[in-house]
């Protein structure tokens, strides 16, 4: 069976009729019928699942079909769906009301706790989305530094401010260009694009105009072209780098933070950055971001500095009630040794299944954090990520979906596992892979 017949038989087969309808519905009112891009299942075909409750590591879609979910809303529900304790916490709060417009206890808990798990924070400011807390990282670091100039990678995503909307440039320029309608020469102007996992393209760019760089940031383990660790080295050279020229390294770690440890890939690779941003786990499943980093550095944010940076919602008691929440669970002795043990199982099960079948496939796992590439590999940037198969990826996640099995909608995405997936998840998992491997012949 043609791998495109089997994806529209994957859809017939699973029943979506009022996901479908709800489609119908939401394209009239909503930009592609979402709220966020991804969501639109545009990298896979058809019409995307609507869902209507999330219970642990279940999800179940408005036709009422069940499925083990890795996608947990892109990495913030490292507790599952649903959690007692949060939804517990949530209901108590709430009576109290949501927002205030005024600093409570709540955050001054939540920014002694920060600061407490993640090595680089000594101050840090609550912002409501990954994309606040990078697009203002940015900011302190140019006002701190009195540069202009920025780094990012290829392949890695922090939002869409922007300054950081910017695709790799031509070759040596290195300049970033608009990576979006709508972002102006002038806003990619002054940032640079460079491969993930080169170290020598950041030595050299660093050669030339180092002392212009404000800030390196980078996600220091790639989430958004699919799960992409580090090579060996790469997060300490660009650490010496950083150190030496005076520019501030800036770890994106929305997706990694409280995820890879308990203090982020910094704890995990013992590379501490000048400032880090944090995301998706510090809500709980309510929206917040979050940045800081060096006190000399966070001084200058307003009011106490001339840096200005605000928000409404920023801090409010319901979302630090869930963060906190979920922050002081993975304090729980042991919380990190499970996620590594399912992470680990999941990376030699879903290895076994794939190779009882002749498709190449790469697995890249560190912790909870898990990608399945339909190539050779070794997946190490964003380039090697793009030559997986990405028609053998759309036929896999509508054969899974159709198996009970929710996987991100994009190659590009990472999976993420949490604390109460089982090991009859993985099992399952395991067993609607090998079916599509034996069934994929050679491609
Ligand atoms: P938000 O503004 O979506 O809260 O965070 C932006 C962001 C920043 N940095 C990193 C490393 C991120 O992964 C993200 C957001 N991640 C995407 C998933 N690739 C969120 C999903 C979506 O855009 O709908």
């Amino acid at each position: 069976m043609q791998g495109s017949e089997m994806s529209a038989n994957a859809r017939e087969i699973l029943q979506m009729d009022r996901s479908a309808r709800l489609m119908q519905r939401a394209v009239k009112r909503l930009p592609g019928g979402v709220n966020s891009p991804v969501r639109a299942f545009r990298s896979v075909g058809g019409d995307p699942l609507f869902m209507h409750r999330g219970e642990g590591s279940r999800i179940f879609d408005a036709d009422g079909n069940s499925y083990v979910d890795y996608v947990m809303s892109y990495g913030p529900l490292i507790l599952g769906h649903a959690h007692p304790e949060v939804v517990r916490v949530l209901e108590e709060t709430i009576r109290g009301g949501t927002t205030f417009g005024a600093p409570t206890e709540l955050e001054v808990e939540m920014a002694e706790l920060v600061c407490e798990i993640v090595p680089s924070m000594e101050m840090v400011r609550m912002t409501n989305s990954g994309t606040e807390a990078t697009m203002s990282a940015i900011r302190v670091a140019r006002g701190y530094t009195g540069r202009e100039k920025i780094l990012k990678f290829d392949g890695n995503y922090h939002g869409h401010a922007d300054a950081l909307l910017v695709s790799a440039g031509s070759g040596v320029a290195t300049l970033g260009l608009p990576d979006s309608p709508g972002v102006t020469k002038g806003a990619a102007k002054d940032t640079a694009v460079l491969p993930y996992n080169d170290l020598g393209a950041v030595r050299e760019l660093f050669e030339r105009e180092g002392e212009e760089i404000a800030a390196v940031i980078l996600e220091p383990v790639g989430g958004n072209m699919g799960c992409v660790p580090p090579v060996e080295g790469y997060l300490e050279g660009l650490r010496e780098l950083t150190e030496e020229h005076g520019t501030v390294l800036i770890f994106d770690e929305v997706m990694t933070g409280f995820r890879l440890s308990r203090g982020g890939a910094q704890e995990r690779f013992g590379v501490t950055p000048d400032m880090t941003c944090l995301g998706k786990i510090i809500g709980g499943g309510l929206p917040v971001g979050a940045f800081g980093g060096k006190r000399e550095i966070m001084d200058m944010v307003a009011p106490s500095g001339p840096i200005y940076q605000a928000g409404t919602l920023s801090g409010n008691p319901l979302a630090m009630a869930a963060g906190l929440t979920t922050l002081r669970a993975t304090g729980e002795p042991g919380f990190y040794d499970e996620l590594e043990r399912l992470g680990t199982r999941w990376r030699t099960g879903m290895a076994e299944a794939a190779s009882a079948g002749e498709r190449p496939f790469s697995i890249n796992q560190i912790g909870s954090m898990v990608s399945m590439f339909f190539t050779e590999g070794p997946v190490t940037d964003f380039g090697s990520a793009a030559r997986s198969d990405t028609k053998a990826f759309k036929d896999f996640f509508w054969h899974m979906l159709r198996r009970g099995i929710y996987l991100a909608p994009s190659q590009y995405e990472a999976g993420f596992i949490s604390h109460v997936h089982s090991d009859e998840d993985l099992e399952k998992t395991f067993e609607a892979a090998r079916e599509w491997f034996v069934s994929a012949g050679r491609g």
